[in-house]
């Protein structure tokens, strides 16, 4: 129908954008990067979330020509950043299932670090576990690829899938992020923070460091804190913002 058709021509008709969530480190508060979280801008219906059209993306393999635009467009605005002096923010992307299982997709990713002269150690790969699941030998071969080039490779939505504790330990990646189904009441229910503190205490003893994400009060940052988290991110930091809003997270200067 009319929404397929709008989708199949978003690409070309230019109306992806991504924006960008800031993750921090714990304790000092310092900017260490972002997350790449991809709008379309509907001519008519404004600015729609990936809920919204994500599913369509992976039901009609739009997906990866899609999934290709962001991992360039994630590498030019890497590329801007550095312009600007700002080279030492990493960059965060996602990856579709879909897109994962491209025989293509360690030439995709290296393509785009090649043509804007990036250091591998600024982009981050999120997957998700049951993304990593599908074909776990596959897997392991392509993230061990991608972990020897020095991209960190990152568990995404943890908690929610399938959520297999022994899976990590043969997935060479670098960082788990709690997904924030588990974050959203850690305060109030004290089962889920003992969940919570015992997926860290595993990811750690896996030497991974963990992300939170969806933090929404400092209760919960406090408490994420404590428990060892490396790295933060959520509405009570900063919202996902289009590339020129960003200056507006820096400190004024004087
Ligand atoms: O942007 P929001 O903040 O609404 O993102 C919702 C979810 O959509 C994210 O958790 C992420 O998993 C997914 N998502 C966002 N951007 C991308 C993208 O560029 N590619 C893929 N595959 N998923 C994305
Ligand atoms: O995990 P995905 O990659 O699934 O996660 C990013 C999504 O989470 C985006 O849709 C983003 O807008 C949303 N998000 C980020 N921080 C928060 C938060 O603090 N609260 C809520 N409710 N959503 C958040
Ligand atoms: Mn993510
Ligand atoms: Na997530």
């Amino acid at each position: 129908p009319a929404f397929l058709q709008e989708l199949s021509q978003a690409l070309e008709h230019n109306q992806f954008e991504l924006w960008y969530q800031p993750k921090y480190t714990v304790g000092d508060h310092a900017l260490s990067g972002f997350e790449a979280l991809l709008r379309w801008h509907h001519p008519e219906r404004g600015m729609l979330l990936p809920a919204e059209f994500l599913p369509a993306l992976e039901e009609t393999g739009l997906i990866i020509p899609v999934g290709k635009w962001v991992i360039q467009q994630a590498c030019l605005q890497l590329h801007q950043w550095k312009l600007q002096g700002n080279s030492e923010w990493t960059l965060a992307v996602n990856l579709s299932p879909a897109q994962f299982e491209q025989h293509d997709i360690i030439d995709v990713v290296c393509n785009a670090l090649a043509q804007y002269q990036l250091s591998p150690a600024c982009l981050t790969l999120e997957l998700t576990e049951s993304t990593a699941l599908k074909n776990l030998k596959r897997s392991i071969e392509v993230l061990n690829a991608f972990s020897a080039l020095g991209i960190t490779v990152s568990i995404d939505d943890f908690g929610t899938g399938y959520s297999n504790i022994l899976m990590l330990k043969s997935l060479p990646a670098r960082e788990l992020k709690i997904d924030r189904i588990f974050v959203k009441d850690i305060s109030e229910n004290s089962k889920n923070t003992k969940i919570v503190s015992t997926i860290i205490d595993i990811a750690h003893s896996m030497n991974m460091r963990v992300v939170a994400e969806g933090i929404e009060t400092q209760e919960q940052e406090i408490l994420l804190t404590q428990m060892g988290c490396s790295m933060l991110q959520g509405f009570l930091f900063a919202k996902p913002l289009p590339a020129h809003k960003i200056h507006e997270l820096l400190q004024p200067e004087n």
